[in-house]
């Protein structure tokens, strides 16, 4: 049975900006489950779905949160499936302190930090996959068309400028 990814954010407020990190699963038929999770508002169940995940199938999860955001702290540790945090823009600080609140993990408790936002909701997801594809041929497969089909877009977009 194919492992899932899951997906949680602090905040529906979140959404927004995950709907990036989604759409890649989809796209690559990733089976996943999206939760509104919060390190402070609903501490609990966070640590309850975390604790769990391995046992429910996930195969890695990512957390995202914007507010003094530790939900990918927390979740990583009650669990030593891989962590991807996604530090979101949703203070004054514009995401730098969700970017260091993610980043700077104690050590023996690894988060692995994307960057700030819609790129990093997207590369998260990416991450996600080649995770997975490390024992899903499929998915390896999926994953270098990906690539090679960005290769050439970018490489078509550079002839067009200069022809
Ligand atoms: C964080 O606080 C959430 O991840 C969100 O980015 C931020 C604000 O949440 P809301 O007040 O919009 O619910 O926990």
């Amino acid at each position: 049975m194919k492992k899932k990814v899951a997906v949680v954010m602090g905040s529906d407020s979140d959404l927004g900006v995950m709907e990036s990190c989604i759409s890649v699963l989809e796209e690559f038929e990733v089976p996943h489950m999206v939760r509104i999770l919060s390190a402070h508002r609903t501490p609990d169940v966070a640590a309850d779905f975390a604790s769990n995940a391995e046992k429910d199938r996930f195969g890695v999860i990512i957390a995202a949160a914007g507010g003094a955001a530790h939900l990918a702290g927390a979740m990583a540790a009650q669990t030593t499936l891989p962590v991807i945090g996604v530090p979101l823009a949703a203070t004054s600080l514009n995401g730098f302190d969700a970017l260091l609140s993610t980043v700077q993990m104690p050590g023996g408790i690894p988060v692995a930090t994307v960057s700030v936002g819609k790129w990093g909701a997207k590369n998260a997801a990416l991450l996600a996959i080649e995770i997975l594809a490390l024992a899903d041929t499929t998915l390896k497969r999926k994953i270098k068309a990906y690539r090679k089909k960005m290769t050439k877009t970018v490489i078509k977009k550079d002839q067009k400028l200069n022809s």
